[in-house]
Formats: C-alpha cells, sequence, structure tokens
C-alpha cells in the first residue's frame, strides 16, 4: 500500500522519463500570497483588470498608472518568499539532471520566484518584472538616474521605461516559444501547474505534449479545460502535492 495518493504507474513514469517538463502559472505562486489573475484585483487596482492594464494600449493612454501598477506588483513580489511548490521542483529538477534526465522548467509568471526558490533552468515566456526595458528600443536598462518623472526616461533616449514583460497583443519571445514547444513536444511527461490555461500560446503547450504521446498531469484545486483530457488530475494546492510527489517519486530510489 502506497503512503502517497500517487498511483504507482505515475511514478514509474516519471522515474523511467528522459525528459520531463513543466508548464506552470500563477498559482503556483498564490501560497507565496501573490495574487492571480483570476484572483480579484484588490485595493487601488480592484476596478481594473489585468488584460486592461498589461497591454501596449494602456501604457500609451496611462503610463503613469501603468508603471504604478507594476512598482506595486514588484514590491508585493519582493516580499514574497517562494513556497513549498516551487521548492519542489527545484528538487525535482536537481534529481532529473543528477540522472542525466531533461528537466524543462516553462513559467508563464514573472515573478522570478522559480529562480529564487533554485531553479537553473527556467524559461519565461511573459518575461519578468524585474528587469526594465525601454519602451521605444526594447533594449534592456539595468539603471537610470535618480528622478520623481513616473515612468522613469530611458537613459539613452529619453523614452518612457516599462517592465520588461510580455503585454497581451504582444509576441512571446521567440527563442522562448521555440524552447518551451520543442520541450513539449520531446517530453515524457509534462506537467500542468496552477494554470487556467486561458491564456495563449502558453495554454497550448500541454495539448502539443498529449499530440506527441507524452503522459500530461495537471496540479489545480480547480478544474480546466485541460482537466478531461489530462492523463492524471490531482484537485489540490501546488504548496502541498509537489512535496509529496517529491518524496513519493524518491521513497527507496
Ligand atoms: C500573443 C505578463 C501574438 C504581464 C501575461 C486579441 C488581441 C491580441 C491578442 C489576443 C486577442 N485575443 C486573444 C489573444 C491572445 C492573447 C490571449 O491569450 N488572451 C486571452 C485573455 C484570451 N495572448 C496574447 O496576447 C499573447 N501574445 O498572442 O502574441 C499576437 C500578437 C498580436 C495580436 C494577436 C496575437 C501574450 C499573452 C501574455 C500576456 N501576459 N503576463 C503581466 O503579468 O502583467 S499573461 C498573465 O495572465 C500571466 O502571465 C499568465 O499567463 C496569465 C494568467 O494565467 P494563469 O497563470 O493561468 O493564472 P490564472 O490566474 O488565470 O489561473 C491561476 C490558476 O491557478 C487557476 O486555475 C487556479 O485554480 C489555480 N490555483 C490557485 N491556487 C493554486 C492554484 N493552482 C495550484 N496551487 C494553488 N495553490
Amino acid at each position: 500500500m502506497n503512503d502517497h495518493p500517487f498511483p504507482t504507474q505515475l511514478i514509474q513514469e516519471l522515474r523511467q522519463a528522459g525528459h520531463i517538463a513543466i508548464l506552470t502559472g500563477a498559482g503556483i505562486s498564490a501560497e507565496s500570497g501573490v495574487p492571480t489573475f483570476r484572483d480579484a484585483q484588490t485595493g487601488l487596482w480592484a476596478r481594473y483588470s489585468p488584460e486592461e492594464l498589461a497591454t501596449p494600449q494602456a501604457f500609451r493612454r496611462n503610463p503613469r498608472l501603468v508603471w504604478e501598477w507594476y512598482a506595486w506588483r514588484r514590491e508585493l513580489v519582493a516580499k514574497a518568499e517562494p513556497n513549498p511548490g516551487h521548492l519542489a521542483l527545484a528538487q525535482l529538477e536537481a534529481y532529473f539532471t543528477a540522472r542525466n534526465g531533461r528537466f524543462t522548467l516553462i513559467t508563464q509568471n514573472v515573478d522570478g520566484l522559480h529562480q529564487r526558490a533554485g531553479s537553473q533552468n527556467v524559461i519565461e515566456l511573459h518575461g519578468n518584472i524585474n528587469r526594465t526595458k525601454c519602451f521605444e528600443e526594447e533594449v534592456i536598462v539595468e539603471a537610470w538616474p535618480p528622478t520623481d518623472d513616473v515612468p522613469p526616461a530611458c537613459p539613452y533616449c529619453g523614452g518612457y521605461l516599462r517592465p520588461d514583460v510580455v503585454w497581451f497583443g504582444e509576441n512571446l519571445p521567440a527563442a522562448a516559444l521555440v524552447a518551451a514547444s520543442t520541450a513539449a513536444q520531446m517530453c515524457d511527461v509534462f506537467l500542468s501547474i496552477g494554470t487556467s490555461g486561458l491564456v495563449q500560446p502558453a495554454a497550448s503547450l500541454p495539448y502539443l505534449a498529449l499530440r506527441h504521446g507524452a503522459v500530461v498531469v495537471e496540479i489545480n484545486p480547480d478544474e480546466t479545460s485541460l482537466t478531461a483530457q489530462a492523463t492524471y488530475v490531482f484537485n489540490g494546492p501546488a504548496g502541498q502535492v509537489l512535496p509529496v510527489l517529491w518524496q513519493a517519486l524518491t521513497l527507496n530510489s
């Protein structure tokens, strides 16, 4: 009798996998206190939806509002800590790479918590809120003179600075999308964790994995459009399910 909830077959498939791919969404950071996109916006931001603020049009219309929204989120993320779900994924990466397996972590999140948890090979499909770039030239800007201007000006061209994240209507970084799509096609097991699967093209990755014969595992307290097609579904919070999966995988191995 297993003292964990995972089917023996899944544990075997994970142990025998040559390539594991993982897609995470905002749900894996929920237990770190970072609100998901489905959560209602709080306080000052309650009257806006992320889709309204996370666009180039919103920035052109009101650069101060959008910059301040990201400044508020940056502060919130800086105070957040990686949770046991993030830490378990970093342990899983070390476990598989130590056995010469391939482990690809693809995230839709922009909070950088996977890296802070120790994950080494992270594909950021939607950028990173802690990086800043020039709105005009798209170059990353690491420092700029102190200023009261909001948003601050690019020290090179004088245009506005903006967060280095992918807004709705903007293309994803080509290299990241190619790497993520390749991993989805090549992997033996694909885990979709903490994502509602509503935002494209990220949401297509689990189906790409299914079409290429991968075992697909969904970890989410709620049902999503993937649930009916996933090979295994675990309806629970990532911060609880992943540490138990890690223990089950490494038990007697
Ligand atoms: C693109 C960065 C080509 C910014 C994000 C019209 C015009 C233009 C484009 C479109 C259009 N119509 C559709 C599109 C495509 C559009 C899109 O998909 N729109 C949706 C709304 C329909 N996509 C794009 O625009 C993409 N680019 O297509 O380029 C193009 C170019 C021009 C014109 C056409 C096409 C760019 C998309 C990237 C947007 N940027 N983030 C920022 O963060 O501010 S997306 C952002 O939202 C996140 O990064 C994330 O990807 C997404 C939220 O999704 P989730 O991560 O899944 O989070 P969510 O809150 O939804 O769900 C959380 C889940 O966790 C829930 O299921 C919950 O149950 C679960 N959960 C909760 N607690 C836990 C948990 N799970 C586990 N454990 C827990 N404890």
